[in-house]
């Protein structure tokens, strides 16, 4: 197991509605890869962490107005500033960036809790146009695999309730989900978040294991939506 040769890491993408379990899965899956001895790093969009980051946290948190094409295209810069900066020809450079494809390439997995599907599903659950919505995806690396943590919204507003950020409210997490449903593809898995945690992290680790093995074969990495 582990890293053989040239083989590359996997990207695999956990989303589904806010408090369906997403983080706590990830960060559980984290280890398990680690101790079958895997190179794996846990990633998370909005990466807050950058320029553009910043703004959309304080959008978020209601510290700030913007209108929703605006923040749709921030969520989506944030993406692609963390996909490959491809300005530094040097190969001294190289090792020095750790962005997603260079990360993927040197046989390191990638699980990331949220991603493109986030992006599209909350904007066009607010009436943007889905096309419209995608096509500043269009182009980022695509998901190997993409666990879509299945929760109704009644129940995931149950669990320990929302906090105080913007989305976080019952209605408009049921127009979400509807849009999430819209945007299932052949790489989607969906897992039953209703069922114990157990069961829930059970599942969750055969696929990824699946999905590791077939990238370390050579599975081409291919991109969003073109
Ligand atoms: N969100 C997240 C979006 O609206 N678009 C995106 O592209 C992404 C990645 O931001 F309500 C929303 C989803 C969620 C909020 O996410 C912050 P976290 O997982 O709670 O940090």
């Amino acid at each position: 197991n582990g890293q053989c040769g040239n083989s590359r890491g996997a990207l695999i993408v956990l989303e589904g509605l806010d408090r369906s379990g997403k983080t706590s899965q990830s960060s559980r899956l984290l280890p398990y890869l680690e101790g079958l001895g895997f190179p794996v790093e846990l990633w998370r969009f909005p990466d807050r962490n950058t320029c553009v980051g910043e703004m959309i946290s304080s959008y978020l948190a209601n510290k700030s107005q913007l209108d929703d094409q605006t923040i749709h295209l921030l969520f989506s810069a944030n993406r692609w500033e963390k996909r490959d900066c491809g300005h530094y020809k040097d190969k001294n450079r190289l090792a020095e960036r750790s962005l997603m494809e260079t990360k993927l390439r040197s046989g390191t997995t990638l699980i990331v809790d949220r991603y493109s599907y986030s992006g599209v599903a909350f904007s066009s659950a607010k009436g943007l146009d889905i096309e419209w919505c995608k096509a500043p995806e269009m182009g980022l690396l695509a998901p190997d695999l993409v666990l879509y943590l299945d929760i109704p919204p009644e129940k995931a507003a149950e669990r320990g309730g929302y906090g105080s950020e913007r989305y976080e409210q019952l209605e408009f997490q049921k127009k979400v989900a509807e849009c999430y449903k819209i945007l299932q593809d052949a790489t989607w898995k969906t897992v039953d978040a209703c069922l114990p945690m157990e069961d829930v992290e059970r599942q969750i680790r055969e696929s990824v294991l699946d999905c590791v093995t077939t990238c370390q074969k050579g599975r081409t990495l291919s991109k969003l939506w073109l």
